[in-house]
């Protein structure tokens, strides 16, 4: 009964898909990873790239399209590519973190991406995860609507991708290997990026300032995507107000600001109107900086908002942009208030029972240096070395299959199912806390999730080692943000706060420093889905985890067959 009723819902949605995608289109594209000379900030680096682009290709989809990337590995370095924020229903091979979905494509190497784009709208990117190749290895991925469909706001005249990115005058994979060979944090970046472009206020780097342009009159669309690899970023346009309508290809109901915040990972669709008088004016991002004594770059990128109809610069007097002002470095108070604007467009469906009640704490450790490591491993604060961790487990990546393969074929001993759905130890996590909590244990520990589950996960900050805004990035879902606060989460005085109407849906949330984000999702999507902070010094660290969520019953419920060129380890 049960498999003929499975049988009939699977021949409605084959007919119901057919039907409605009947102007669905097939894209393929090819991108070769590889190494490239780019120049910036007066020096010339071997950069890898895809298809010597950088950032790389733009790829625009429609609602509904399938995409196939074919990726070829070029470059000396393992690499995968991750689709940020598709949802991958049913094809988590196609999803890319190294060691969860696939192992690496190594060098000489390819492997195809095939997925469709199903109910999402909106503005997301894709980039390399793998180690910090993603630092220069990616690009925007934007979907339009269906075709003959609208947006549910002014049609904008222009669209223009906005990539914030940062840019080590270095090779950025040494940047890194020399952090986890001492134990220390890495060295700060030396400039972000619009565009790829670091913008007039760097030397050596008035020549490729990127232009955006407008014209009187005109309503535009920015879509603002953080690529940035460790740094959170307020971004601003002087003179003008950005109308937010989107974020993380998810729509919202429209508010109004001057200045937005972006974790990395998230993207913000903004409107902006041609209002002000036809000069030139700069757009700009810098460091939201939450984390107490830590260095972190506090140099400034822009980009040029130039009316078309301004006067035309002539050689060597050109007008000087007008500069906007942004928040302080440290401005908690602009990022809360912001990120309160945030309401889906109208009432949702939230779950409102919940199967799954799991409470993760999110913060940093120290290890204390194992005695057979010399000192120069040990370079992190007074001789030990910088950790992260979930609910203590300071998650460890398998080397030799991925945690969905050794799912898939039942392979043992790669992964253990014991991820505690509540912290091991009850402590109060944004207080002063004790020493002798500080040092995390190392593990491979996932949470499985049954299919359909009703999932909410409180996401609670600790201001172990220090607090910091982490922006928690979880694969394969969209999920709903219901609440946010200061402080430690207190299910008996903030549940009754939850906003169960119409809470913004997103695929990363910015956790406030040293407080706290409760999400809820429904898992409707089988798979194995890292769930992780996207500071990728983080990730390093071990601040990840990963939710395996069982096929359900009947085809549409599981995941398909892994493709036949997966690469192996
Ligand atoms: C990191 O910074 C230090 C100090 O400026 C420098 O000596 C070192 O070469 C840098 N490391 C890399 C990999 O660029
Ligand atoms: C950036 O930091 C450096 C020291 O790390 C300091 O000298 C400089 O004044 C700071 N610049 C700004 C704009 O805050
Ligand atoms: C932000 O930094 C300034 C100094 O740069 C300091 O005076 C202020 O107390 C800081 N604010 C917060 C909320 O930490
Ligand atoms: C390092 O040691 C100094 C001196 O004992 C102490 O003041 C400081 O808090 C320590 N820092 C950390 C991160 O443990
Ligand atoms: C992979 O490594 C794990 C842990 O080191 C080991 O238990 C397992 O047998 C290995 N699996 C394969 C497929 O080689
Ligand atoms: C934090 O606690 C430690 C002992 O547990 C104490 O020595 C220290 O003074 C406290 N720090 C603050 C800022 O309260
Ligand atoms: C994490 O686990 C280690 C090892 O058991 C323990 O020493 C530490 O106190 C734990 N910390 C927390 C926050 O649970
Ligand atoms: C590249 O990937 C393979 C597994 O496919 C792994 O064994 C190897 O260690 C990786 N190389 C690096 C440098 O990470
Ligand atoms: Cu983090």
């Amino acid at each position: 009964m049960e498999a003929l009723k499975t049988l009939f819902l699977a021949i409605f949605v084959v007919l119901a898909s057919a039907l409605y995608s009947a102007n669905a289109k097939i894209q393929e594209h090819e991108f070769v990873i590889q190494a490239t000379p780019v120049k910036r900030l007066c020096n010339t680096h071997s950069t890898i790239t895809v298809n010597g682009q950088f950032p790389g290709p733009t790829l625009e989809v429609n609602n509904g399209d399938t995409l196939v990337v074919k990726v070829t590995n070029k470059a000396r370095y393992n690499v995968t590519i991750h689709w940020h924020g598709i949802r991958q229903m049913r094809t988590g091979w196609a999803d890319g973190p190294e060691f969860v979905t696939q192992c690496p494509i190594r060098p000489g190497e390819s492997y195809t991406y095939r997925f469709t784009i199903q109910g999402q709208e909106g503005t997301l990117w894709w980039h390399a995860h793998s180690s910090w190749l993603r630092a220069t290895v990616y690009g925007a991925l934007i979907i339009h609507p269906r075709e003959g469909e609208a947006y549910p706001f002014t049609k904008p005249k222009r669209e223009t991708p906005i990539l914030l990115g940062e840019w080590w005058d270095a090779n950025p994979i040494d940047v890194v290997r020399q952090a986890t060979q001492t134990g220390a944090a890495p060295n700060t970046s030396d400039a972000y990026t619009i565009n790829g472009q670091p913008g007039d206020l760097y030397k050596c780097s008035s020549q490729g300032t990127t232009i955006v342009p407008i014209d009187s009159g005109e309503t535009n669309l920015l879509r603002v995507i953080n690529a940035a690899l460790n740094q959170p970023l307020f971004f601003t346009v002087a003179n003008h107000k950005l109308t937010v309508v989107g974020a993380d290809a998810s729509y919202l109901k429209p508010f109004t600001t001057n200045v937005i915040m972006l974790g990395p990972g998230q993207t913000t669709d903004v409107l902006i109107q041609g209002d002000q008088p036809p000069t030139r004016y700069y757009m700009a991002a810098r460091a939201y900086q939450s984390a107490q004594n830590a260095p972190f770059d506090n140099t400034t990128t822009t980009a040029i908002l130039e009316y078309k109809s301004a006067p035309c610069p002539t050689k060597g007097s050109s007008i000087k942009p007008v500069m906007p002002s942004l928040p302080a470095y440290n401005d908690t108070n602009t990022v809360t208030a912001f990120s309160k604007s945030f309401r889906s467009p109208r009432k949702v469906e939230v779950p409102a029972e919940i199967d799954d009640n799991l409470f993760f704490t999110i913060g940093l450790g120290l290890n204390n240096c194992p005695k057979n490591f010399n000192a120069n491993q040990c370079q992190g604060p007074n001789g030990t070395r910088f950790t992260a961790s979930m609910n203590n487990v300071s998650f460890v990546l398998p080397n030799n299959v991925s945690i969905l393969q050794a799912h898939h074929l039942g392979v043992q001993g790669v992964f253990t199912t014991d991820f505690p759905t509540q912290p091991p130890v009850k402590f109060d996590y944004t207080g002063n806390v004790s020493r002798s909590l500080w040092q995390p244990v190392q593990g491979t520990k996932v949470t499985k999730l049954k299919f359909g589950s009703r999932v909410q996960i409180v996401l609670q900050d600790t201001s172990i080692v220090t607090p910091e805004n982490h922006p928690i990035h979880l694969h394969g879902y969209d999920f709903y943000i219901v609440a946010e606060g200061f402080g430690n989460f207190d299910p008996n005085k903030d549940t009754s706060k939850f906003n169960l109407v119409d809470p913004p849906m997103r695929n990363t949330v910015a956790v406030p420093v040293n407080g706290w984000a409760v999400i809820r999702f429904v898992a409707d999507n089988p798979g194995a889905w890292i769930m992780h902070c996207h500071l990728d010094v983080h990730i390093g660290w071990g601040l990840a985890t990963v939710l395996l969520v069982d096929n359900g019953v009947g085809l549409l419920q599981s995941i398909e067959p892994p493709p036949e060129d997966l690469p192996l380890c």
